[in-house]
């Protein structure tokens, strides 16, 4: 096994000793990635109560987790951005001076690991060696956070190899909670009263305490690939984005790949794997969640997914929804917050159409359908290998990734925004990405249904000013020749009518508004233009064999003047939040918009 001694790597080494001898854990573990360490951390959390081995028939090699109830999302109230100065982080993101910050979190993390084994994970985000990947340690001392990086990146030792002594983003992970000589450990340690997310851009380096769900604490993710990453692609001319990457292929054979940012919980993961409805349709996936787009030397935007599993989201994904993440799910992965069968198989809400009887909620109590509270977490997540999925496209670990031709936004809108619409140019589609604008769900705590803005979906995931932000997507388009830029659309699959319910049945049936986007770059797609963009005429849309409600196609595209003139005054309100850091274009689209729906 690897030692501190052997290291190779000198600023790693010098890290790694400094953070022993703050966290003063009992142990210090490499993790080489291999199948029997993971076997063996999981064989340790069983035996810990921290894991449930799940049935080995319906489910090989899989585990339950149960998370403390205080300890089941991101908490976006407690993520800092400390850069150095305020500005810097913009008026979206909670700030803190960086030295102040060093200061609490040193006193927090001094001693927090004793009793525990610390665990040095080496981690690439993308494919091994490719230019466009980068490189990660993250320090933890939660086995349940090794197994799941093990799971969402490319971990071990290879990485130590390809890194040799070069730059790496640095993540401290501690679930903070100590273990005092002979005291048990409990299933699920943290810290929720003193949790801290906290990113330094500047040293690209993440401090994570008191938290061991998701985003929290799998520091690939948000904290590097998002934050620290957005900030990196800001410095260097490229772009970390919160998307995910499928292709799409006609009947003849032509393959588009496309990019779509939807904040949390707003249907990424079900769009990147759907099943098509249309026939000589399919849609193969390469990210489900992250993009980092750079252009390439022939002036097209290239994308590659960092990731190598999926985080998804469990209630509502079934046979019907979204069967690929059925199939993807179905061995060797981990479940967390879902409700367990007496089976010992998982279940959530929205799996079957019929809730099996005898089930035991996420909570681990008896729970029967009139129990008032759902028996999976709404939060409640699987972790699962990518190449599992079934439909994993075959260029998505392609280290040039794959060129992008159009990119979409969306959001979930009861109201106002209609089913789908093409920007007018770049610059117009920026503004769609300024304007996303979206009712909160479970995937961070806080008042879900709550209508909030999230320009980009990037609302929790920026790791600078999101003006500056705003102007750097402006610059990206300038990158490159017009024609060679993707086209930008938004969707809303979340539109209601009268009755409260979803005007548009969502997930496979998406694949209709994929085709009209397909056809439009193809310069084939009808649309009609409005004051807000393109929108396709009903007639357009391939809407074959798909029975709606007489008025429901009428209410999707309708486009309100006096709502979206509502709009346009509820972003700019908005935007004047960043001051002199909103670009000037922003605010003229805004005017452009303006007019033409006055017009
Ligand atoms: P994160 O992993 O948190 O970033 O979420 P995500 O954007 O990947 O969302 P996901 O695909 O997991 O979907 C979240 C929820 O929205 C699930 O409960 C889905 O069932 C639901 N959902 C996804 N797509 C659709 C859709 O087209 N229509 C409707 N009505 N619901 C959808
Ligand atoms: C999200 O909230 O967007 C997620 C879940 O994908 S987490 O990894 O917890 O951020
Ligand atoms: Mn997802």
């Amino acid at each position: 096994m690897l030692r501190i001694e052997t290291l190779f790597n000198q600023q790693l080494k010098q890290w790694i000793e400094e953070v022993v001898e703050l966290c003063q854990p009992n142990r210090v573990h490499f993790c080489n990635g291999s199948e029997l360490e993971a076997a063996s951390l999981c064989k340790e959390m069983v035996k810990n109560g921290t894991f449930i081995p799940l049935n080995d028939e319906k489910r090989p090699n899989s585990f339950l987790a149960r998370s403390n109830p205080k300890d089941v999302a991101r908490v976006e109230d407690r993520t800092f951005i400390c850069s150095k100065t305020k500005e810097e982080a913009g008026p979206t993101n909670h700030w803190a001076d960086p030295n102040e910050m060093k200061e609490t979190l040193t006193k927090l993390f001094r001693g927090c690991m004793r009793g525990r084994t610390l665990y040095v994970i080496p981690y690439s985000m993308g494919p091994l060696g490719s230019s466009i990947s980068h490189i990660g340690i993250e320090i933890t001392d939660s086995p349940y956070i090794v197994v799941n990086m093990r799971i969402m990146t490319r971990m071990g030792e290879d990485v130590l190899a390809i890194l040799e002594d070069g730059p790496f983003i640095k993540g401290l992970h501690s679930v903070g909670s100590p273990l005092k000589i002979g005291e048990k450990d409990v299933p699920w340690p943290c810290r929720p009263e003193e949790t801290r997310i906290v990113h330094f851009p500047e040293e690209r380096s993440i401090w994570s305490f008191g938290s061991g769900y998701g985003g929290n604490a799998l520091l690939g993710k948000k904290c590097f690939a998002l934050r620290i990453a957005s900030r990196m692609g800001r410095d260097d001319g490229w772009m970390a984005e919160h998307m995910l990457i499928l292709g799409l292929t006609n009947p003849e054979g032509r393959k588009k790949y496309i990019a779509a940012a939807f904040p949390s919980a707003c249907g990424k993961t079900n769009l990147a794997m759907m099943q098509s409805v249309l026939p000589g349709w399919s849609i193969e996936t390469v990210g489900d969640d992250i993009a980092w787009m750079k252009f390439a030397d022939n002036g097209r935007l290239y994308a590659i997914n960092p990731e190598s599993g999926f985080f998804g989201v469990a209630p509502g994904t079934s046979e019907e929804s979204n069967p690929n993440a059925m199939v993807t799910c179905s061995r060797n992965s981990i479940f967390t917050n879902v409700a367990l069968t007496p089976d010992q198989d998982i279940w959530w809400e929205g799996m079957t159409k019929e809730t099996p009887p005898l089930l035991t909620n996420w909570l681990g109590q008896k729970w029967s359908p009139d129990s008032p509270n759902p028996a999976a977490h709404p939060n409640s997540r699987f972790t699962a290998p990518a190449n599992q999925c079934p439909v994993m496209d075959s260029n998505w670990e392609d280290p040039e990734g794959v060129p992008i031709s159009a990119l979409i936004f969306g959001g979930r809108r009861s109201t106002t925004t209609p089913l789908v619409f093409e920007a007018l140019d770049w610059n117009h589609g920026v503004l769609m990405g300024c304007m996303v604008n979206s009712e909160k769900t479970a995937a961070a705590t806080g008042k879900v249904g709550e209508l909030r803005h999230d320009p980009f979906a990037m609302l929790p995931f920026c790791g600078y000013n999101m003006g500056d932000y705003f102007a750097h997507w402006l610059y990206m388009g300038t990158k490159t020749t017009p024609d060679k830029l993707p086209r930008i659309y938004s969707v809303n699959w979340f539109r209601k009518g009268e009755d409260h319910e979803f005007l548009w049945p969502g997930f496979g049936q998406n694949v209709r508004i994929l085709k009209w986007i397909f056809e439009r770059i193809d310069g084939k797609g009808k649309g009609e233009e409005t004051p807000i963009g393109i929108l396709p005429s009903q007639a357009a849309l391939d809407l074959s064999g798909l029975n709606l409600h007489k008025n429901a196609m009428a209410s999707l595209l309708k486009v309100s003047k006096e709502e979206w003139l509502q709009e346009i005054k509820g972003a700019r309100k908005y935007f004047s939040l960043f001051g002199p850091h909103l670009p000037q274009e922003i605010s003229d689209q805004c005017t452009r918009i303006e007019r033409r729906l006055q017009g």
